[in-house]
């Protein structure tokens, strides 16, 4: 057989050492940062009729995230179950650990995914320690986490990884790499373990070149722990790449960066029929798995195979050698730049039924309270950063969007069509938001009365008939302070976050002084008791590759309140059918 058309890939950049943290069990983790007693119990949190995550004393007893609360009850009967609706608490969490990772940064590249995951890029603080090593004496070796001070680090022993590897056998490699990732292997262990004795959270972490690889090895040892991938990375003479190796027998839906649709797809050309979703799904998963090493290898497979196979509507330029490229380990996205401040903030909803005006209405207004309350916590600096307010704007939006998913009316047969789009309007955000004294119930009141109804009037000008799946509400265009806007206070955006030494000075502090650390780490949120009834998933979007096309067109099951791609909800009613 011919080889295919074109099998150019883009180099991979192995210059770079990656670090992945995923917080273990995140939102649990946050309830026993909260009441440390629950650690020693199964314990798991439930939105709408599931657990989205359970602590590992439960998976221990054989709960699995994502399971029905009914099942998770049969399996154990012991199981605590605290209520996560309110996620206000998790972002507060996620904030605050992350500025701790990010203070090891010296480059300031640090990108969160969610609220649990973090990547930093720790190249130079890798390059610059290679440089001090004694190549006499790697096994006392020092790690320098800070340049203008060489008393501040660790030490360590330079001819080895801490923590697993993959493969196992950390066979003797002198490749450049191998040093390099030896050294990133022992910051990743520092920093695992300051963390979790300076806040008390646990992470897993992943070691290697990439965003994609570091994320993908680090699931290897979860709880507590942490995996290099270590090589060879290249395919050489007589030599098999780990990489490829490694990501072979990945299913291609497990890839980060090949969306639910795009999997979907594949797995269609793959397969050369409609993938099974029966059962199983609920849980996330497909019967008919296609791994990475059956795509790669399919005949015919090429970057131009893929483009044909993915063209569509809305797929991005490229897109065949992009997916062609993960397929083979390579991914050369850059970890982002810590954000001083997010690129919007965005609150939504999604409901079962939403027709009625006045039920809009009150949706309108819970959205907005709690989206100028979001505002205030996210935007607004003060002295002492464990009082909110009064404080100053150290960003103020522009723009506030409104956006609405509707539902598309029966057909004949009394079927419902279920390809819908959000459509959104956005305009300018009146000033009065901004107001630091009002209350956020009056504000909310009048932005709801003077300006969302009308936005909602150009999306849907008929009195009735509208039925909407989702409401989200936006807001964008963010000036700085200090920059161009009437209203900058004049005080440089980076004061909002404290650097590399105050971090830790406060985090030392808190050790200190408090009796109970964990507990201080999560700021005291207002619970949001009216709400807890809502699927609340509020997101705070931000420029980021890896938050592709997914979720989109996912609709949430009536029954179970999880998420699903709309060409699986029929397969995923069947299941609830079988089940009852
Ligand atoms: N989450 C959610 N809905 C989902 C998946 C996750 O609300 N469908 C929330 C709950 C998790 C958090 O996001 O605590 C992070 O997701 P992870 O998949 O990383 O799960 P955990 O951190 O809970 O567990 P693990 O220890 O496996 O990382
Ligand atoms: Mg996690």
């Amino acid at each position: 057989m011919l080889p295919a058309k074109s099998q150019v890939l883009p180099s991979r950049r192995d210059d770079r050492v990656i670090l992945h943290f995923d917080y273990d069990c995140f939102y649990a983790s946050v309830f026993e940062a909260e009441n440390p007693t629950l650690k020693a119990e199964p314990l798991a949190v439930q939105q709408k009729q599931i657990i989205v995550t359970c602590n590992y004393e439960a998976r221990r007893r054989g709960l699995r995230k994502l399971q029905l609360i009914k099942d998770a009850r049969r399996i154990c009967p012991d199981v605590i179950i605290v209520l996560g609706e309110d996620i206000s608490r998790f972002r507060d969490a996620s904030k605050t650990l992350y500025q701790f990772l990010r203070s090891f940064s010296w480059n300031d590249r640090a990108e969160r995914l969610g609220f649990d995951e973090v990547w930093l890029d720790i190249t130079d603080m890798i390059e610059y320690n290679i440089s001090l090593l004694n190549p006499h004496d790697l096994v006392q070796s020092f790690f320098v986490l800070q340049k203008d001070d060489p008393t501040q680090g660790f030490a360590f022993n330079a001819t080895c990884y801490a923590g697993p590897t993959v493969p196992d056998n950390a066979s003797t490699n002198d490749e450049p790499l191998s040093l390099r990732l030896k050294l990133g292997s022992h910051l990743a262990f520092y920093i695992r373990t300051e963390l979790e004795r300076r806040t008390g959270y646990t992470s897993t972490v992943g070691i290697s070149t990439s965003k994609l690889l570091s994320k993908l090895v680090g699931n290897m040892h979860k709880p507590k722990d942490q995996t290099t991938l270590i090589p060879p990375y290249a395919c050489q003479e007589g030599q098999v790449s780990n990489v490829e190796s490694f990501i072979d027998d990945y299913e291609i839906g497990k890839i980060p960066g090949i969306g639910s649709k795009l999997a979907h797809r594949i797995r269609q050309h793959i397969l050369q029929h409609e993938p099974d979703f029966e059962k199983g799904l609920v849980y996330g998963e497909t019967k008919e798995n296609v791994t990475v090493k059956e795509v790669r290898l399919a005949e015919g497979m090429s970057p131009e195979t893929l483009d044909k196979v993915l063209a569509g509507p809305g797929s991005p330029h490229g897109i065949g050698i992009k997916m062609w490229a993960l397929l083979h380990g390579v991914d050369d996205t850059e970890v982002s730049f810590a954000k001083a401040v997010p690129s919007q903030i965005s609150i939504e909803d999604s409901y079962i039924r939403l027709d009625t005006l006045p039920e809009l209405l009150k949706q309108l207004k819970m959205l907005s309270c709690r989206l100028i309350e979001r505002m205030r916590i996210d935007l607004v600096t003060s002295d002492d950063s464990r009082i909110r307010l009064p404080g100053k704007w150290l960003a103020h939006p522009k723009t506030i969007r409104l956006s609405t998913r509707p539902r598309l009316p029966l057909n004949p047969d009394g079927t419902r069509s279920r390809s819908f789009k959000r459509i959104s309007h956005s305009a300018p955000l009146p000033n009065y938001v901004l107001s630091l004294t009002d209350n956020i119930d009056v504000l909310a009141e009048r932005l709801v009365n003077d300006t969302l109804i009308a936005m909602f009037r150009k999306l849907h000008p008929e009195k009735a008939g509208w039925n909407l799946s989702l409401v989200n509400l936006a807001v964008t265009n963010m000036a700085e302070a200090g920059g161009e806007s009437k209203t900058a206070n004049g005080r440089d955006i980076s004061s909002m976050f404290k650097r590399q030494e105050s971090v830790h000075k406060e985090f030392t502090a808190y050790a200190d002084e408090q009796s109970t650390p964990q507990a201080e780490l999560v700021p005291r949120t207002k619970m949001e008791e009216g709400y807890s009834h809502l699927v609340d998933s509020t997101v705070e979007l931000e420029d980021n590759s890896w938050v592709e096309e997914e979720d989109e067109d996912n609709e949430r099951c009536g029954i179970c309140g999880m998420s699903v791609p709309l060409f699986a909800m029929q397969a995923h009613m069947r299941f609830h059918e079988v089940d009852r």
